[in-house]
Order: C-alpha cells, then structure tokens, then sequence
C-alpha cells in the first residue's frame, strides 16, 4: 500500500462537472496530488510543530495546493520508536527524530550527542550543515533513509527531578533517569552512576507523575511545552549534550517523487529548519523565567565535574573507540578537543 495519493485526472473530472467551472477551478486548485504525512514527538506549542507548520503552508501555497502536507505532531501517530518503523515501511512518508534514537538504526548517527562536546552554536551549525553532517547522512542513505539538509533543533539539554536536586556529579548515583531509546543515552547515564530507563517521549509525562521515574532531561522549551514542569520539581542546568532532529524520509519514497515536488518539499523545510533554531534557542533561554514561576527550583552546576565522571567512567573511550578515530577526529575538528 502506498499512501502518496496522486488523485485520478478522472475524479476531478468528474467533480468539476457537478459543481460547474467556477468551482471547478477552487476544486483544483485545492487539489492534492501528493499527500505526505509529516510526524513528530513535539507538543503543538512546541517550535518544532510551528515551523513544520510553516514549511507545510509555504509548500501548499508555492505548489497551488499540489503538494500537501499533513502534520501529525505529538505522537500522534505513535511514539518515536513506532513511527521509525511506519517511516521505515512506507507508511509514514515524513518523520524528524533525534540523531540519538536514529542511531539505534544508524549508529554513527549519535555522534552529535557527545557528552559536554559543543562549547557554542558558532562550532555546531557549521559542523552539522557541513562535513560532519554530511558524514551522518551518508550513513542514513546507506540505511535506506533519506535525511534533509538542515537539522532542526531541539538544544542543550538540563536536568529535572521531582525528588531530590542534581547538585554535583554523586547526587545521579541510582538516580532513576528517564532517558530516550538510544545507547549513547543509556552509556552515558551509566558512566554517571544512573539509572538509566529507556522511554519514549510519548509516556514521560505519565512515567514522571506515577514516578515510575524520578526525573529526565531535555532543553527548557521542550520541558515548558510538555508542562513537565507540572510532575517535576528541580531543574539542573548540567547542560550535558546537544540534542537536534533530523528530518527524514523512506528512501525509496523520496526517490519515487518527481524533482520538482522533491525541490520546494526541500527548500522549505530546509529553510523553516534555520528560522526553527533561532526560535528555539530563544524560548530555551526566555522560558526559563516562566518555569521559575511555575515552580521549578533552578540549580547551577559545576558541568566540569560531571564532565570529569564520564571522563573517569570510559564514556569518551569507549564512544570514540565505537565511532572510529576518522569519526571522531572529524567531530574534534569542529569542538576541539573533547576529553
Ligand atoms: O525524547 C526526548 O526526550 C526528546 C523529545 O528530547 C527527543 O526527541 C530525544
């Protein structure tokens, strides 16, 4: 089954006859030929579902209406592992998911995620716009995904709990941490002494309320936007990774669409991406006085610490020895030395 509908010449034939010419052109131009769900885990306020939003009206609107897009934003359609395999089958013909939890697929996806790797945006983008980026999406082509140019972003990820505070790097021994699906997650919440679970974006409201875990992570608007605020108590700027999306599409699909349609599908995605970033980072920084007001205790950390634990623990030897030393010296490039 193939949901990429092409509507028959015939069917609007047909309905252009009834309703006359005048409703007949309205017909058409409202039209779809190409009908591509697009998913995500992000909650509709979040600037992930925005501006995927926006790519999908500026792409109606360049393509006369060809070309729709149907936004399925806050697991919807399923958690992220669910919708991987949709996207991975053909059922699900657009999807962004984090570098991380790809890389249970393709593993030199996580490089990006590195603990404590990125000092500043000026050394991210171009890295993930350039070289290293290009190397990951090689990687996901050859795993029959197709990953657009431009990586959305999610950002620097903090640490909330609902019963004791993250102060040093001792307080996460048998803290239970809900983390992602992915093995760099996992490794690295070991290495900090941890417990680490793994859970789906979808279930972690409801797994920090019943406190089947005792916090999680993720950047500030993604907090504010899932109103984790509501089941969590302390927040920890321990600012212990990058997190992105890439957007992604089934190989087969993507190769199967005509230029033209692939071309603005492309453009505007590509450029809502970078206008999503700088809307991102701006809510990760503004959103913190509102989370200070809906309750949340914010903690300063000494990151040097927890990065000094993964360092003590073999995190860094053990990631570099799995990604290679090319990979590795290619991800130097751009951070400096890491660890
Ligand atoms: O699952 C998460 O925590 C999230 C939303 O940050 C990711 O997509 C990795």
């Amino acid at each position: 089954m193939t949901t990429l509908t092409r509507r028959r010449a015939l069917h609007l034939a047909v309905a252009g006859a009834v309703a006359g010419p005048a409703v007949l052109r309205i017909t058409r131009a409202h039209a779809a030929e190409f009908t591509l769900k697009a998913a995500n885990n992000a909650p509709v306020t979040h600037p992930l579902s925005i501006y995927m939003g926006r790519a999908a009206d500026a792409i109606r609107e360049e393509t006369g209406g060809k070309v729709e897009i149907k936004l399925f934003p806050n697991n919807q359609l399923g958690g992220d592992t669910d919708m991987l395999s949709q996207l991975r089958s053909g059922a699900l013909e657009l999807f962004t998911l984090s570098p991380l939890i790809l890389a249970t697929l393709v593993p030199a996806a996580s490089i990006s995620g590195v603990g404590f790797a990125w000092s500043s945006y000026d050394k991210l983008w171009p890295a993930m716009d350039g070289d290293l980026g290009a190397h990951v999406r090689a990687q996901i082509d050859k795993a029959g995904l197709f990953a657009f140019e431009r990586i959305w972003e999610n950002g620097f990820r903090q640490t909330t709990s609902s019963t004791r505070p993250i102060l040093t790097a001792e307080d996460f021994k048998g803290f239970k941490i809900r983390v992602p699906p992915s093995p760099m997650w996992t490794s690295m919440f070991k290495a900090f002494d941890a417990a680490p679970m793994t859970i789906n974006f979808a279930e972690v409201y409801s797994a920090l309320q019943t406190r089947i875990a005792e916090g999680q992570e993720n950047p500030l608007a993604l907090i504010e936007a899932a109103k984790l605020y509501e089941v969590q108590k302390h927040l920890s700027k321990t600012n212990h990774m990058w997190d992105g999306f890439w957007l992604l599409s089934n190989g087969r699909l993507w190769r199967g669409l005509p230029q033209d349609v692939k071309t603005v599908v492309a453009k505007h995605f590509n450029a809502q991406a970078v206008e999503q970033r700088a809307e991102t980072l701006k809510r990760n920084i503004s959103t913190e006085q509102d989370l200070r007001s809906r309750g949340l205790a914010f903690h300063d950390v000494d990151t040097k610490a927890f990065q000094a634990k993964l360092q003590s623990a073999g995190f860094y030897k053990e990631w570099k020895g799995k990604f290679g030393d090319d990979a590795w010296a290619l991800l130097e490039k751009h951070t400096g030395s890491i660890a």
